[in-house]
């Protein structure tokens, strides 16, 4: 799996898994998460994320994976990561591969492992946005609320540059909105 990784990412995009790697494990400490899971999935959350179209359709048909995937690498790189850890490397832990497939739209239920994976991709030391330091500092204080502001900000994001929200995204906003009220 290491080789795989090596071999199928960018350098960039290989640094930015281990960053998610020891992010995730930073926050499954603070949060009680189990963090040899969220090194696991941190590391190789992205897997697919550098295939060329072709790659990722074909493994989309292969394994089945909705239509909608078909020209979304946005979206299909999480399904594809997660079918591939579970079919060509025998990883048969529901919560990993869900944390995987559910990294880039989060969803409603998440699990802590899913959420510490969504907010470690996001948060990660070689991310360079101006607010970086306020969403590390809001992750290690309120993991629902760091979860909650990067879903706010990526539902502003999309619908500013009129692309499609996926339903699970819009659910998991909801969903953590109302977590944070109780
Ligand atoms: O793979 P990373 O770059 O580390 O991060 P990611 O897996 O969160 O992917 C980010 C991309 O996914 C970014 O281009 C925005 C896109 N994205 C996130 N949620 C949605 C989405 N795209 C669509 N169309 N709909 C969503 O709900
Ligand atoms: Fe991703
Ligand atoms: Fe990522």
């Amino acid at each position: 799996m290491e080789e795989f990784i090596r071999t199928h990412l960018k350098e960039s995009r290989y640094r930015h898994s281990l960053g998610v790697e020891e992010m995730a494990v930073k926050l499954a400490r603070i949060h009680g998460a189990d963090a040899e899971k969220a090194a696991f999935a941190g590391r190789y959350h992205d897997l697919a994320k550098n295939f060329d179209d072709e790659t990722m359709d074909s493994y989309i048909r292969k394994y089945g994976l909705p239509e909608e995937l078909i020209g979304n690498n946005a979206l299909a790189h999480s399904k594809v990561g997660a079918a591939i850890l579970e079919h060509e490397f025998g990883v048969n832990d529901p919560v990993i591969l869900d944390a995987v497939r559910f990294h880039t739209t989060a969803r409603k239920n998440m699990t802590l492992l899913d959420e510490v994976i969504f907010v470690a991709d996001v948060v990660e030391y070689n991310r360079t946005y101006s607010d970086l330091a306020y969403y590390q500092e809001l992750a290690y204080r309120d993991l629902d609320r760091a979860c909650f502001e990067i879903l706010e900000y990526t539902i502003g994001d999309l619908t500013a540059k009129g692309r499609e929200i996926h339903r699970d995204t819009l659910e998991a906003r909801d969903w953590v909105f109302h977590k944070l009220a109780e």
